[in-house]
């Protein structure tokens, strides 16, 4: 299973990581029409690394915010990101067998309920954080960011660039648009969203922001070059799959080296945020180092 617990450091992590696998399972009881539980329960169950939640729980907590309230937004957010991945994975767009180590959904459940599955995440994720910011006016903000860096001024908007760019000779500026929107968006919520719940202000939130951007960008040269370089067993996915789709990567535009130099140099920029903006003694710091040289 591809899993931070247990693999990086810390009680706290394996503390937060128990805390969100426990609400995620609360939030999908077994109810008619229980296909589509199971479905979305099988995806959104299977071992993910919990990136994103964990990075607006740490925001959350440097900024002493009240982790209570920001777990509704954390698990939203991984519903969202487990979301993109099932349709990511359907025959339309990537046609890919495995992830998470597991048969695809569209593999287990056939691709009309894994549609249906991953919508479901999606508005199940607007439910949790309307349901919360009924009450909570800071949930507003940070339920905005999440909408905003998800669809089509974020992810959904660099998904698109991505599928129409395939196989087709791409300049830099469309590959960086399509990272930072496809990748890097989703970690922009995730701290911001963190900072917006804990009650900050604009130009804190905005500090986060850029914190996630970076985190982001590094993750995703960081994903196109294990792509390549890594084996399915350690991924939990096929490799080469860029390669088989004619997808436009950092490797295939600028090669192995200045992948590895940028991926580092955003990650080096993340950190030097952290450490302006919150020091170098904290969650956040190192897990943001973690990911920036993951090897998986
Ligand atoms: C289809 C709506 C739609 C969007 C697709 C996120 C995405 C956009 C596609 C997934 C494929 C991909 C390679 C995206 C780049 C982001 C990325 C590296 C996702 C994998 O995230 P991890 O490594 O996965 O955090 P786990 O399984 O650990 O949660």
């Amino acid at each position: 299973m591809i899993n931070l617990k247990n693999k990086n450091s810390g009680a706290l992590m394996n503390k937060y990581i128990d805390i969100l696998e426990k609400k995620l399972s609360e939030y999908l009881p077994l109810k008619k029409p229980e296909i589509i539980y199971e479905a979305m329960a099988y995806s959104l169950l299977s071992g993910g690394k919990r990136v994103r939640p964990l990075l607006l729980l740490y925001t959350t907590e440097i900024l002493e915010g009240e982790i209570s309230k920001a777990l509704p937004y954390a698990c939203a957010l991984e519903m969202i990101h487990t979301y993109s991945l099932i349709h990511d994975d359907l025959p339309a767009l990537d046609n890919d067998d495995f992830r998470r180590n597991k048969p695809t959904s569209h593999k287990v459940y056939g691709e009309d309920i894994a549609i249906l599955a991953g919508d479901g995440l999606l508005n199940t994720a607007f439910e949790i954080m309307f349901e919360d910011a009924v009450t909570n006016p800071q949930g507003i903000k940070a339920g905005y960011l999440i909408s905003k860096y998800a669809g089509i001024n974020g992810m959904i908007g660099g998904q698109v660039v991505d599928v129409i760019s395939e196989g087709k000779e791409i300049s830099k500026e469309t590959l960086s648009f399509i990272h930072e929107n496809k990748t890097s968006a989703l970690f922009r919520a995730s701290l911001s969203a963190g900072a917006s719940i804990s009650g900050c202000g604009d130009d804190v939130v905005n500090k986060f922001d850029q914190i996630g951007y970076n985190i982001g960008m590094a993750f995703q040269i960081k994903d196109d070059i294990l792509d390549i370089s890594s084996n399915s067993e350690t991924l939990g996915k096929p490799v080469k799959s860029d390669l088989k789709n004619n997808k436009n990567t950092y490797v295939s535009m600028f090669g192995l080296e200045k992948a590895y130099k940028d991926s580092e140099k955003f990650g080096e920029d993340a950190l030097r945020l952290i450490s302006e903006t919150c020091g170098v003694n904290n969650s956040l710091y190192e897990l943001a180092e973690f990911l920036t040289k993951r090897v998986k």
